[in-house]
């Protein structure tokens, strides 16, 4: 029973609550009172730094007391969860967002206002949790949101990795890699947890006993152990329906391993052993340049799907006390990409070496909590690892994917292709060849549920390009959930003017029910709501032209058409395509100087793979050409080029309210769906396209007549792949063309002209892989048709509105309940503060 102190103490702490949430002048207490208290600083000394670690502790008052009741609820519930295992979370900046979904940002930005700091400038202290590289962390982290937001039972899994994404420099017009040290001087949201610390082995040899009944036992010897600490961060649910965890591991050695080097007296061998360790969780890999660390790589894959597997073994059994017949039951997992697909063959051998269960029932269990979401169809990105390195690191497991192998080969293909080797060779979980390689899709393929794709027309390719014979084989296995985005960070936190008017007309409600947008769809063509929504537009305009003098020292005129392309530096996303109209316009306004055009200017950000050297000759392309156009007095102004340093999270919150034009260009087939398109259109920009991934689903809900799309289509792109593609046939054909690639070949904007070069030998000698020049024509005309329209400014908002009120389907609350009804069948739970 509570004592009488108890339950007064909870009472007051209730009222504390309400109070922090709603009075000013408590708010305010409670900010100095933790810059004394929390902090150890007072408000003459503090730094910016300081108010802002305040500010969190505040925050953090109501964040971790909801967690605790969300916790209680799950725990005496017994519920079912699902398990979020990805390499990559783009968090980002938390504070806006938290304080956003507490409720709580207007009460802390009167509070700071009258201790005489701005709230904005104090965000800004925060830096980003860049713990990805694009799209696939930051829909990863959008989950997260969305599942606190919908209260499901969820935890992520990833890696508490000491350096993030590189921070990007730019000098003299090239990339620079510097560390991204996120947490340098700590970082306040996230709790370590000591009580759920990891052991997991690795390397060493397998051993097989033979008992006295004959039977077999396999038993590892590993070579190591590594230890996994566990920090968590607190994911806040729009008005704090739930607070769900995100759970990093970090690598450290066990005390027993540093302990006995130590004491033979290996001083400093116990120091490169303990820095060899603690690499695994120093760096996150940019995915393009798997060779350099392949080992490294998949140690990480594995010390962090292994360390998590045994985090939900723990939490499972702690109620069930190794009975597993409910496992499947309580447990789903899902596999973000192949990433941590080593997760199948570790949730193997834990259940039947270490659990004692029988094959066959640990397989049934494995096959019924795994599930797969396949990102991309790029070949480079589909891992394999060779088997050396698994017989290296992990020999135990390497025996059980054989063992699967072995079984899925003469079972079940026997069964369907009987006699079929090339059907084997093809399916098979190896890859047979001078070295032998371990195929992580195919292996996530043979033991998950189910199988997803991330927009609808990359789902259709995946079961008829990537995986046709498996699909055959399971057709039920496949199926589609298209990417969303969460309207709480996308919409309401950055673009509060937007925020606004759809407050007035769709009602608060509208973060959560992104569907009633289309409240605004009957006003397009209202000359007063067309004012007002592109008078918010015009005001986040002024802010980003003013942080692009900040940041490049170049003027821009928020009149002019912003024409937007921000992604991860590719090929297949054509950067260069932009780039190659950007010197088709420029080449005409010097041809005829009278010439008037519509004001553009043209912004980019990107990072490229360090280890990308197309990639990074594009980003030095960009910028040497912007320097020249930018300082090209002959051109008046009409054109301009950026390229914004150091894309992130919070660059792009900065960029995407202020866009007109939203480029994704990629060759049709190539994007699995992107969500950086659905961003800019919730914010009222416009595509410019290609029928590729997800743009085909939001030009369906938004009008393709408010949208420029261009280009070939998948089948076109087929079609001429087949028929035999020769990018000499349009540059031959197309004199417009052939002016701006030759250019690249020259020395008019840059000494180095072998750089830009390099791009017009990729698009010509090199095959022009992503096509850029077949689709050159087409995005010319595309592109002055978005002119046009921007010049008809009645016309430009009835379609800028059309775009932002008809996003209700790309919320990424959608996308987690089709998980939840197609994949998970979880069901959500009211917290109520019971505890
Ligand atoms: C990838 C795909 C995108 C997709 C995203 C999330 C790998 O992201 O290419 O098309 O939207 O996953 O599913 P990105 O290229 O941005 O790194």
């Amino acid at each position: 029973a509570e004592t009488k102190a108890v339950a007064a103490a909870k009472v007051d702490a209730r009222a504390d609550k309400n109070s922090l949430k709603l009075d000013v002048n408590v708010f305010k207490e409670k900010i100095v009172h933790h810059l004394r208290c929390t902090i150890g600083t007072s408000e003459k000394k503090a730094s910016k730094l300081a108010w802002w670690q305040a500010l969190v502790a505040t925050a953090n008052e109501l964040i971790f007391d909801r967690l605790t009741q969300t916790q209680y609820t799950h725990a005496t519930k017994d519920t079912r969860a699902v398990h979020y295992l990805s390499a990559e979370f783009l968090m980002g900046r938390l504070t806006v967002n938290n304080l956003v979904s507490l409720e709580v940002y207007n009460t802390a930005k009167s509070a700071l206002q009258e201790l005489g700091i701005d709230i904005n400038e104090l965000c800004e202290e925060e830096t980003d949790m860049a713990l990805g590289n694009g799209g696939l962390g930051r829909l990863a982290a959008c989950f997260m949101d969305s599942l606190a937001t919908l209260a499901y039972p969820s935890v992520g899994y990833g890696i508490h990795y000491e350096n993030g994404l590189f921070r990007q420099e730019i000098r003299e017009g090239r990339q620079i890699e510097r560390p991204d040290s996120w947490r340098e001087y700590g970082c306040p949201w996230e709790v370590c947890r000591p009580e759920s610390v990891q052991e997991v082995p690795i390397g060493g040899f397998v051993e097989t006993q033979t008992a006295p009944d004959g039977s077999i036992r396999k038993v590892w010897h590993p070579e190591h152990m590594i230890k996994g600490v566990p920090w968590d961060i607190p994911v806040v649910g729009f008005r704090g329906a739930s607070v769900t965890i995100l759970r990093l591991w970090e690598s450290r050695p066990t005390e027993s391993f540093n302990w006995d080097v130590f004491n033979a007296g290996g001083y400093v061998d116990a120091q490169n052993e303990k820095a060899a360790v603690e690499t695994i969780s120093k760096v996150l890999y940019p995915n393009d340049s798997t060779e350099a660390g392949k080992m490294l790589r998949l140690t990480q894959q594995y010390f962090f799907s292994s360390c998590s597997l045994r985090d939900i073994l723990r939490r499972y059994n702690r109620t069930h006390f190794h009975d597993y017949g409910e496992f499947a039951k309580k447990i789903a997992i899902q596999l973000n990409d192949t990433h941590p697909v080593i997760a199948i063959p570790e949730l193997m051998r834990l259940l039947v070496d270490e659990e004692g269960i029988s094959w066959d029932a640990a397989w049934e269990i494995v096959t019924e909590v795994f599930s797969y979401t396949n990102h991309t169809l790029l070949p480079e990105a589909l891992e394999k690892w060779p088997v050396y390195i698994f017989e290296k690191l992990l020999p135990r497991h390497l025996e059980i994917i054989y063992e699967i192998n072995y079984r899925f080969l003469n079972e079940v293909v026997e069964a369907k292709w009987s006699g079929d080797d090339e059907k084997k060779r093809k399916l098979s979980i190896i890859e047979e060849g001078p070295c032998k390689m371990v195929r992580m899709a195919n292996l996530a393929v043979i033991a998950s549920r189910k199988i997803n794709g991330v927009a609808e027309i990359h789902s259709k390719l995946v079961r008829e390009n990537l995986f046709p014979e498996f699909s055959t084989l399971w057709p039920d296995r496949f199926c589609n959930v298209t990417n969303g985005v969460t309207p709480r960070r996308w919409m309401l936190a950055c673009n509060p003017g937007l925020a606004e008017l759809y407050n007035e007309i769709a009602g608060k409600d509208w973060p959560l029910h992104l569907d009633s947008c289309a409240a605004l769809r009957p006003y397009a063509d209202d000359p007063q709501i067309q004012k007002r929504f592109m008078d918010i537009k015009f005001k986040n305009k002024v802010a980003l032209a003013a942080e692009i003098k900040k940041l490049c020292g170049v003027e821009v005129d928020p009149h002019a058409m912003f024409d937007v392309q921000i992604k991860r530096l590719h090929e297949y996303k054509r950067q260069h395509l932009n780039l190659l109209y950007i010197l088709h316009l420029y080449r005409k306004l010097l041809a005829d100087p009278a010439m008037r055009i519509v004001p553009q200017v043209f912004i980019f950000g990107a990072k490229a793979a360090p280890a990308y050297t197309l990639a990074k000759n594009i980003i030095y392309a960009i910028n040497v050409i912007g320097d020249k156009i930018n300082n090209d007095y002959r051109i008046r102004n009409q054109l301009k080029v950026v390229f914004m340093p150091n894309y992130r999270v919070s660059l792009a919150e900065k960029i995407i309210p202020a866009a007109d034009i939203s480029e994704q260009i990629s060759t049709a087939g190539y994007e699995a769906s992107g969500t950086s398109n659905m961003k800019f259109s919730m914010n009222g920009a416009l595509t410019l396209g290609t029928m590729d991934g997800a743009n085909i689903e939001i030009v369906a809900e938004a009008g393709v007549e408010n949208n420029f799309i261009f280009g070939m289509s998948v089948k076109d792109v087929q079609e001429l792949k087949a028929k035999g593609y020769n990018p000499w046939d349009f540059y031959n054909s197309n004199q417009d063309l052939r002016a701006v690639v030759d250019w690249l070949d020259s020395d008019f904007f840059t000494e180095d002209r072998q750089a830009l070069a390099s791009i017009k030998h990729s698009l010509l000698e090199g095959g022009d892989p992503y096509m850029v020049l077949a689709d050159f024509a087409s995005y010319c005309a595309a592109h002055k048709r978005a002119e046009e329209m921007y010049a008809d400014k009645a016309r430009w908002a009835h379609a800028a509105i059309m775009n932002s009120a008809s996003m209700g389907k790309f919320s990424s609350d959608r996308s987690i309940e089709d998980y939840v009804h197609n994949i998970w069948k979880l069901k959500n739970y009211e917290i109520k503060d019971e505890i």
